[in-house]
């Protein structure tokens, strides 16, 4: 047998143990082992019963993602796949319990739903979330999970790819206990209470699977939701599909069926791009001069000041995680309105029945709202985030370094300021670092970590450590103005206006992008965020603006008028007393009469062309930004788009967007916009010369790190 599966005998009942860390993937090896475990349970005399268990941490995480890429680039072959196997299991005569803990997903539950019985661990988790990779159940999921939890459930867990835990599983009837105590030794006492019971085949029960006629309401919801909630991909209506053919079809044809959706799938552009995102997001976590042991600073309690927008998400973010934190503001006014916020926001949240009104009240007492620095001594990590300006920003970390015990971390929630001149006013740079969160702190994924030049190894592990903590994605990135998400939007943005003073309208400009699949448009956005933010910096700014390069200017002029987007009732729209975006004829007539005063001819523009010219820029800065060492790899780049931005997992974020579309095709329209613009489009030298070399950004790491 295969050293990844081993079989062992406890007094007539076998253990079957798969041992493939560190998440008993089935890669290579692990069926052929448990199929050959299989066999000499069924030719072993002495043995009545069989459990088969996933040894270390997990039951088993589903197929091998590292084997897809060879098997869509043909370099092996899929043969019959796991469902020969799964049949085996089936047909055996002993009873066979599958014992879950930790995780069955993917070809994992596949594999325990061929099991006459399933037992679990308390809080072990069962899923089907192949669509999150882009593909669905590849191994007969879509046809013996209606089987065993009826077809509503079923389609719901294989569309939306959300595991079930045990203890809903159990209510569901997809296990048959959960074992308290000693797991392996209560699945083994569960499988000697079944020596003797005639075993139960999973594709022969058809009692809980609706006809054509029940189900066909189920499966139209289904589609409705998925082409709403997941705009864009295709792998949900495929699952539903799948799952819709166990209801029409015998469970082989079902098979078939779900067989042909499935590598459909499996070659698409959408799954190889959304397994970029899996590897990606655990990539980032990896930073190569900050090593996996670098040791970190326990962060048990925490302070925030500033308690506007940011600051009250932060500290429900902390508090969600179960860290106490202190809350400063400058006057009782200023933090009781923040309070106020923060509990509204919870009770929202209450109400969408995401949190219980007790996890709420445990959560609010972890904040503690203050007007002075007393008890900052105690705090392991400050996070500030008060209004945007360096003077202010100087004084409190001035203040912080006074006040903050040795080894606490200061950290910076600034969306433009310099990290290391903020640093600078302390006695501890080292122990400066950016934390960049993403509005609604509290919702979005994001944290961009902001490296200075001084910040100690210690303080990045800790802080990106910490975001995972926090239910964050941590990106390290470098201290340059923007950073790399802000710094690569600006010229997005920035051609969003163009195209509008070109002649686009304001909806067609969205339309494309959207249709695209960004969540919104980018002039939506900006009238979602305030106009008047960029107006306000770009005024700071003009002194450093150089004479002869176009700037975008409708929307300084709209904010001139007052139209500062949503908060003012009109920018780019107008808004109805709902907040409903309304398309303003107004403002095509303004930008018309603006753009000729300015010399800029009107035409007619191709949702193509603006689709190329917004992304293209985002890309190229992209370009630039890697070159320089501002972000470790191509894919820190994606996954800050993805979880900060907006932008379709689907396509893989935006520089895994231009390797799929290939780099030289890139630079051309590059060059040639650079050509009709002038030397805002300066192609990236980077891009050029991947394009030349025939390379991907994928290829590319940088050597900096980040600093
Ligand atoms: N294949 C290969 N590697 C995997 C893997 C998998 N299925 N799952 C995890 N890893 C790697 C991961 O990259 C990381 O590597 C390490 O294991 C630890 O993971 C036939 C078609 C199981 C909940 O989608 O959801 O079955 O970074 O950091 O937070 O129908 O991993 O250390 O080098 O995430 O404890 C369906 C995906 C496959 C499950 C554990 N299965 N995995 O989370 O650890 S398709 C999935 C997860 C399929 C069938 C089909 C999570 C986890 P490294 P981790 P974790
Ligand atoms: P905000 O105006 O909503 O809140 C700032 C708060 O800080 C105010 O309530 C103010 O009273 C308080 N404050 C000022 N000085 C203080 C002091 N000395 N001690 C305690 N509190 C003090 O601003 P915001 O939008 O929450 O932004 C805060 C920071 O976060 C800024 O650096 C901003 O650039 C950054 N940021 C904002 C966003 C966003 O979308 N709003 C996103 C990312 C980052």
């Amino acid at each position: 047998m295969s050293e990844l599966v081993q079989l062992t005998k406890q007094d007539g009942v076998a253990v079957i143990t798969i041992n493939n860390p560190p998440v008993n993937a089935l890669s290579p090896g692990v069926p052929e082992g448990i199929s050959e475990a299989v066999r000499q349970v069924a030719e072993d005399g002495a043995v009545q019963a069989a459990v088969l268990v996933g040894g270390g941490r997990t039951f088993v995480a589903g197929a091998d993602i590292k084997e897809f890429e060879k098997l869509t680039s043909g370099t092996r072959s899929r043969g019959a796949g796991l469902l020969p196997l799964l049949l085996q299991i089936e047909d055996c005569r002993k009873p066979i319990v599958m014992a879950v803990h930790g995780t069955a997903f993917g070809g994992g539950l596949e594999l325990a739903m061929a099991g006459h019985y399933r037992v679990a661990a308390p809080g072990a988790q069962l899923g089907q979330p192949e669509v999150k990779l882009g593909i669905i159940p590849g191994a007969a999921g879509t046809q013996r999970l209606p089987r065993l939890i009826g077809v509503a459930k079923a389609v719901e867990m294989c569309a939306e790819g959300n595991p079930v835990k045990a203890e809903e599983a159990l209510r569901l009837g997809l296990i048959d206990r959960i074992i308290d105590g000693d797991f392996l030794a209560g699945a083994v006492r569960f499988a000697r209470e079944m020596v003797g019971r005639a075993t139960v085949k999973t594709r022969e029960r058809n009692d809980k699977l609706a006809t054509p006629g029940d189900g066909a309401p189920i499966f139209a919801a289904a589609r409705e939701a998925a082409r709403k909630k997941q705009r864009g991909l295709m792998a949900p209506l495929a699952a539903i599909d799948a799952v819709e053919a166990s209801t029409k079809r015998s469970f082989e044809e079902g098979c078939r069926e779900e067989q042909k959706l499935f590598l459909d799938c499996l070659h698409s552009d959408q799954s190889k791009a959304l397994i970029h995102v899996f590897f990606g997001e655990r990539e980032v976590a990896k930073i190569p001069d900050v090593p996996k042991d670098t040791p970190t600073i326990p962060v048990a309690r925490a302070a925030v000041v500033g308690a506007g927008t940011m600051g009250g998400g932060i500290a429900m973010v902390l508090a969600n995680a179960g860290i106490p934190v202190l809350l400063k503001e400058t006057d009782q006014a200023a933090l009781d309105g923040g309070l106020a916020k923060i509990r509204k926001n919870y009770a929202n949240s209450v109400e969408r029945g995401r949190f219980t009104p007790a996890f709420v009240k445990e959560r609010l007492e972890l904040i503690e709202p203050t007007v002075s620095y007393d008890g900052f001594e105690k705090a392991d990590m400050v996070i500030e985030a008060v209004f945007e300006g360096m003077a202010l920003k100087k004084e409190v970390f001035r203040e912080l370094d006074r006040v903050c015990k040795a080894g606490a971390i200061l950290a910076s929630n600034t969306s433009t300021l310099n990290i290391d001149e903020i640093a600078s006013a302390t006695s501890r740079p080292d122990f400066v670092i950016g934390t960049h969160f993403f509005s609604p702190a509290n919702v979005m994924r994001l944290l961009e970590v902001v490296r200075g030049q001084k910040t100690a190894k210690q303080v990045i592990a800790t802080t990106m450590q910490l975001s995972k903590k926090l239910g964050k994605i941590g990106v390290l990135v470098g201290n340059c103005r923007g950073f790399v998400g802000n710094r690569m939007f600006h010229p997005y943005v920035r051609e969003s206006v163009f195209l509008v003073e070109e002649g686009a309208t304001v909806e067609a400009v969205d339309k494309a992008l959207y249709d695209f699949g960004m969540a919104m448009g980018p002039l939506a956005v900006g009238d979602l965020a305030g106009l008047d933010v960029g107006w306000r910096i770009r005024k700071e700014y003009r002194h450093l603006e150089k004479p002869g390069i176009r700037q975008a200017m409708a929307g300084d002029r709209l904010c001139e008028l007052g139209r500062y987007g949503q908060k003012t009732g009109a920018g780019w729209y107008k808004y109805d007393a709902n907040r409903k975006a309304v398309p303003d004829p107004e403002v095509t007539e303004l930008v018309r009469k603006w753009a000729t005063e300015a010399g800029i001819s009107q035409r007619r523009i191709s949702a193509d062309e603006i689709v190329d010219r917004c992304l293209y820029a985002l890309v190229n800065e992209g370009a630039r930004i890697l070159e320089e060492g501002y972000a470790l790899r191509a894919v820190d780049i994606d996954i800050i788009y993805l979880n900060g931005y907006g932008f379709p997992s689907y396509r893989g974020g935006p520089m895994w967007f231009a390797d799929s579309v290939g780099l030289p095709k890139v630079y051309n329209r590059v060059l040639e916009f650079h050509r009709q613009h002038g030397v805002l489009w300066e192609p990236a030298p980077l891009l050029k010369r991947l394009a030349d070399e025939g390379k991907r950004f994928s290829d590319y790491k940088t050597v900096g790190a980040a600093a």
